[in-house]
């Protein structure tokens, strides 16, 4: 039974079971009415308690039922709401740990509700995409006011309960057992009558027509391209404007409109996505892990610095090595300055900034790391390197210690049989600037321990980070895939875009940034050196010259003042460049290219289907588990638009076969050979199936 149903002296209680959230799924939802009318039909009870059994109260209405008949089966959470409201025995909600979206709107029905501190309450639909749609709209702002409602709502950020205590949610807050406490509470208010009902408060709010004005202007400055804030200020707007039923009614229209956007369909996707990236199939939940009490950094540039402060955030000491005294002062003196920063921003108290800092310590010594259960290695990214630095890890290094590479393109494989523990080698790729990105790509390698992984799984969950595993190949799943962007990138200008055409129209489409922009930021310079590789290893695969052109100029990025685009001192401003527009079009012409005027469409789908097409080949490959996880890589790595749900999410939305349509005309073009279709690609799109 997914809600159990007991009588308690005369007082029933009806406590959900669905783990792992009590989610309001449809046997859920049945369960409760079937108690409901268990409690009223027995003349020995007096009053109910509904209540949540282990971790939850409930989570809310079971998002995996969305889109699927299941959601609108009756009983549906209106009709639950409705019989607990209309409930001719009290019915007393109570609350712990996790009170959410549907899980408070049920609470909102019941004539009261205690609570234990400190149980995180929300409305967080608007984060899927949605507004509460089982009368919390409506029912909110009746008990916290309608600023907090709205806040609450527009925001779908938790708030704690003790914070809401002195507000009307609240009728008593319970110390110590809450159960005892809300049977004492039930059996006090067993004869009151009339039974209160939150739909019978009235709202009062004398200048609600300004503050409505007022939300409404700065939300739709803030919403960027989501429907859902400004819909949820205007179901919000008809609890005060309307009647009590008919608020209901606009809000459920509302609801079923919003349901059914790609916007919230994305992020309803990237929500299950983050989920699923933790798990993998071969090594299970109870898989052992490793301690984590020490690490250590190799390394004391950006990458090296970003990731340290990654573990001197969790709170994990770290000692960063690196050969010259120099390099590593100017290091340490940069992570310093940027924990500075974010204490002046008022992000970091001095207390917390003293204690990261103080985690974080430097050494030349290869002996004095030996002792760390973690090692990242963020040298140069060039074998030889890094062979001398594995060498000397596997010498010092403690056994069983996680021997970690941050490489970007290597070959862990390689790397891990550099040494002679070839079990305890993984890599994790972070990104620049490692202590804000929150992808962490975790690179299995074939001889990597299941403890290894499990181990680096529960790490990127403590320093925050995302983590998704990849299989081994050049460029994993993120640099693999952006290399087939960056080169349409570069053949876009030599038919005949500007960077600046071409990042605009990438980033209308909701990208952070352009590739040109990107580009800039990263430094150009790396991509040459990784091209120059290519251009020895892969003769076969073509390039654009214009970006070598550009770091023949020296223009390197931001970093050197110019790049695709002009700098100027202290302003990161980019400024379309003559000279680059001059070196792009002489390219051109060099290359007797006639430049002609592009779309953004093409522009926008040559780029992303180059990433899907790439996308499909590694899905294939084993290289990705499953395509939400390349999602995953792109929403939290690459900037792409988290409403789009990531590159393969996208593609299922504008269809497989219109994907493919559109890759047959550009393989008519320039370098046709880069659009033949990943034999998954073309086989999903035949058969009419998706990638997730
Ligand atoms: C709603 O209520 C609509 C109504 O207004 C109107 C209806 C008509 N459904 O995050 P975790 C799963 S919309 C299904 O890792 P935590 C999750 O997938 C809903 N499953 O744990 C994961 O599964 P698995 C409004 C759900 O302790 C497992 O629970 N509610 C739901 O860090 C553990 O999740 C929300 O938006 C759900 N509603 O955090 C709440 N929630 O183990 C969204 C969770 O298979 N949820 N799961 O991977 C959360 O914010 C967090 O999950 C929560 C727990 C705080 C609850």
């Amino acid at each position: 039974m997914t809600a159990e149903y007991k009588v308690t002296g005369a007082v029933a209680v009806i406590t959900l079971n669905n783990p792992p959230v009590n989610g309001l799924g449809a046997s859920t939802r049945s369960a409760i009415v079937e108690g409901m009318k268990k409690a009223l039909g027995d003349n020995a009870v007096k009053a109910v308690v509904i209540t949540g059994a282990g971790k939850a109260f409930s989570g809310g209405a079971d998002i995996k039922e969305f889109n699927t008949p299941k959601a609108f089966a009756e009983p549906t959470l209106h009709t639950v709401i409705n019989v607990v409201e209309n409930s001719t025995k009290p019915v007393i909600a109570a609350i712990h740990s996790v009170c959410m979206g549907g899980g408070l709107e049920l609470a909102l029905g019941c004539n009261y509700r205690v609570a234990s501190p400190g149980a995180q309450i929300a409305l967080p639909e608007v984060k899927l995409g949605i507004l509460p749609g089982a009368g919390g709209t409506q029912r909110l702002p009746r008990v916290v006011g309608l600023e907090m409602a709205l806040n609450m709502i527009v925001s779908g950020t938790p708030v704690a309960s003790e914070k809401l205590a002195k507000t009307g949610l609240f009728n008593e807050m319970i110390e110590g057992d809450l159960m005892q406490g809300a049977l004492a509470f039930a059996n006090k208010v067993a004869d009151t009558r009339p039974l209160p009902k939150v739909r019978d408060i009235k709202i009062d709010y004398p200048n609600y027509e300004a503050f409505l004005q007022f939300s409404r202007n700065t939300v739709k400055a803030m919403a960027g391209p989501y429907p859902a804030p400004l819909k949820c200020v205007e179901a919000v707007a008809a609890a005060v404007t309307e009647k009590f039923d008919n608020g209901i009614k606009i809000e459920r229209d509302l609801f079923v409109e919003l349901v059914q956007t790609d916007e919230s369909k994305a992020l309803r996707h990237a929500f299950f996505a983050e989920r699923a990236a933790s798990k993998i199939p071969d090594v299970p939940e109870d898989t052992p892990t490793r301690a984590i009490k020490s690490a250590a950094v190799i390394g004391a540039g950006t990458m090296g610095g970003g990731i340290a402060m990654n573990f001197a955030n969790a709170g994990i000491p770290v000692k960063i090595l690196e050969m010259k005294p120099e390099a590593l002062e100017k290091g340490l003196a940069t992570i310093r300055k940027n924990y500075e920063n974010t204490m002046k921003k008022g992000k970091l108290t001095p207390a917390k900034f003293e204690e990261r800092v103080g985690l974080i310590t430097g050494t030349m010594s290869y002996e004095e790391i030996g002792s760390a259960d973690i090692v990242v290695e963020a040298v140069f990214e060039e074998m030889g390197v890094k062979e001398q630095v594995f060498k000397k890890l596997d010498e010092v290094m403690k056994p069983g210690a996680i021997l970690a590479s941050n490489t970007s393109t290597l070959d862990v494989d390689k790397i891990a049989d550099l040494t002679k523990r070839p079990q305890d080698v993984i890599g994790l790729h972070f990104f620049s600037p490692a202590n804000v990105m929150k992808l962490l790509e975790i690179v299995r390698g074939a001889k990597t321990g299941k403890d290894v992984l499990a181990t680096s799984l529960g790490l990127s969950k403590k320093i925050k980070k995302t983590g998704v595993v990849s299989g081994v190949c050049d460029g994993f799943i993120g640099n693999r895939m952006i290399e087939q962007y960056s080169r349409q990138a570069g053949f876009l200008l030599e038919e005949g875009c500007l960077p600046e055409q071409v990042d605009k129209a990438v980033e209308k489409f909701g990208f952070a940034m352009g590739p040109f922009r990107m580009g800039d930021l990263a430094g150009n310079d790396i991509g040459w050196a990784i091209r120059k590789r290519r251009y020895v290893e892969k003769p076969e695969v073509t390039y654009s010259k214009t970006a070598d052109l550009l770091c023949e100029m020296g223009r390197y990025g931001q970093k050197t003042g110019a790049g695709w685009y002009d700098y100027k001192p202290g302003d990161r401003k980019a400024y379309a460049s003559q000279a680059v527009n001059d070196m792009i079009v002489k390219h051109s012409a060099d290359l007797g290219i006639e430049r002609r005027k592009i779309s953004d469409q093409e522009i926008v789908e040559r780029l992303v289907f180059a990433l899907v097409n790439e996308g499909a080949y590694i899905l294939e490959e084993g290289i990705a588990l499953r395509a939400s996880d390349i999602d995953m890589v792109y929403l939290t790595g690459y900037g792409f638009p988290v409403f789009r749900g990531g590159p393969m999410f996208y593609a299922d939305t504008v269809g497989l076969p219109n994907v493919i349509l559109a890759m047959e005309k550009f393989a008519a073009g320039r370098h046709g050979e880069a659009w033949k279709p990943a034999p998954l690609l073309a086989k999903l799109a035949a058969e009419g199936k998706t990638f997730n």
